[in-house]
C-alpha cells in the first residue's frame, strides 16, 4: 500500500473535521479560541488519530464511527504539548518550528488554551455517542479508559518523571518506564479507541494494546534521535535514550520494538496490513 497517500488523505479528514469542531476565532471569548486553533493548527502529523481511525478500518467499521473520538484525543494530545512548552515545564520556545504557545498568547492563555483543549477533548469523545451504531457503553468504557491512560498512573506520571529525571544518572528500566507512560501511553490509548468503540473483543484488545505499547516506546526512541540529529540547541539533561546509548542503537532498538509490534497483529491475518504499514512508516520519518 501507499502509505504516504493514506497518511495524506486521513490527515486531510481529521483536519477539516478538527477545524469543522472547534469554536471559530471570532467567537467570544476570541483569545482563548485563537490560542487553541493555532497550536491545533500548526503542523501535527495527526499520527494518534490516525491510528483510531485505521483501527477502526480494521474492524470494518467507518470513519464517521470513530471521528469525534479521534479528534478527541488530537485535542488531548495538543493539549499536552503546550503545556509540556510552558516555563515552568520544558520552557521550550519553539514547537514545531513555530514560536509555541506561550511565546505568542503568554503563560496564563497558553495555559488555559491548554485546559480548554483537555476539555473540549472529552467533549468530543462524548459526542461520538450521537452516533447510532456505536454502542453507548462503549464510549463509556473509552472515557473510562482516557481518564487512565492520561491520569497519575501513565501520561502525567510520565510527565513527572521526564521533568525528576535526567540523561546523568537515569537507568535504562527507568528511562522505558517513562517512555511508556509519558509517550506510549496516549498511542496506546488512539488505537484502543478505535477497537473499543468497534466492539473489539478481548483477545483482539490485548493484541492491538501490545502493537501500541511497541509502536508508542518506537516513537519516543525514534523522536530522541531525530532530537540529536537536528536540535543542536535542545536541554542535554532531559532524558534522551539516542544520547545515552547512541544513535545507531536507537535504530536497533527502534527496528526490533516495530518488528515486535507487527508480530502481535498475526491474529488480524492481512485485514493489519495498513496498521503494520504505519509501524514501519513510523522507522522513516523525518519528523
Ligand atoms: C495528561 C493530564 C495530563 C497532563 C499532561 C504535559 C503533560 C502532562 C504531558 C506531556 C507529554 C509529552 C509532551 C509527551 C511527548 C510525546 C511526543 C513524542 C510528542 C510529539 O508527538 P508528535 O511528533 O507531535 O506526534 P505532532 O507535532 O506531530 O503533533
Amino acid at each position: 500500500m501507499n502509505i504516504k497517500k493514506y497518511l495524506e488523505n486521513k490527515k486531510n479528514i481529521i483536519d477539516k473535521a478538527l477545524d469543522e469542531y472547534l469554536p471559530p476565532e471570532e467567537k467570544s471569548p476570541s483569545i482563548i479560541h485563537k490560542a487553541m486553533r493555532y497550536s491545533v493548527f500548526s503542523g501535527g502529523k495527526r499520527i494518534r488519530p490516525i491510528l483510531t481511525l485505521a483501527t477502526a478500518e480494521l474492524f470494518e467499521k467507518a470513519t464517521e464511527n470513530v471521528i469525534k473520538a479521534a479528534c478527541g484525543i488530537e485535542l488531548i494530545h495538543t493539549f499536552s504539548l503546550i503545556h509540556d512548552d510552558l516555563p515552568c515545564i520544558d520552557n521550550d520556545d519553539f514547537r514545531r518550528g513555530k514560536p509555541s504557545n506561550h511565546k505568542v498568547f503568554g503563560e496564563a492563555i497558553a495555559l488555559l488554551a491548554g485546559d480548554a483543549l483537555l476539555v473540549s477533548g472529552f467533549d468530543l469523545i462524548i459526542k461520538n455517542s450521537e452516533v447510532k451504531e456505536v454502542k453507548k457503553h462503549s464510549i463509556l468504557k473509552l472515557i473510562k479508559e482516557i481518564s487512565f491512560y492520561i491520569g497519575t498512573e501513565n501520561m502525567l506520571a510520565g510527565q513527572v518523571e521526564d521533568i525528576s529525571l535526567n540523561n546523568e544518572d537515569i537507568k535504562k528500566e527507568d528511562l522505558i518506564h517513562l517512555y511508556m507512560k509519558k509517550t506510549a501511553s496516549l498511542i496506546c490509548l488512539a488505537i484502543r479507541a478505535g477497537a473499543v468503540l468497534s466492539g473489539a473483543k478481548q483477545k483482539q484488545l490485548k493484541a492491538l494494546n501490545k502493537y501500541g505499547e511497541n509502536i508508542g516506546l518506537a516513537f519516543q526512541i525514534i523522536d530522541d534521535a531525530l532530537d540529536i540529529m537536528q536540535d543542536q540547541k535542545r536541554d542535554t539533561k532531559k532524558p534522551n535514550y539516542a544520547y545515552i546509548y547512541g544513535i545507531k542503537e536507537s535504530k536497533c532498538e527502534s527496528e526490533r520494538l516495530i518488528k515486535e509490534a507487527k508480530d502481535s497483529l498475526n491474529i488480524f491475518d492481512q485485514k493489519a496490513e495498513t496498521l503494520r504499514s504505519l509501524a514501519d512508516y513510523l522507522l522513516t520519518r523525518k519528523r
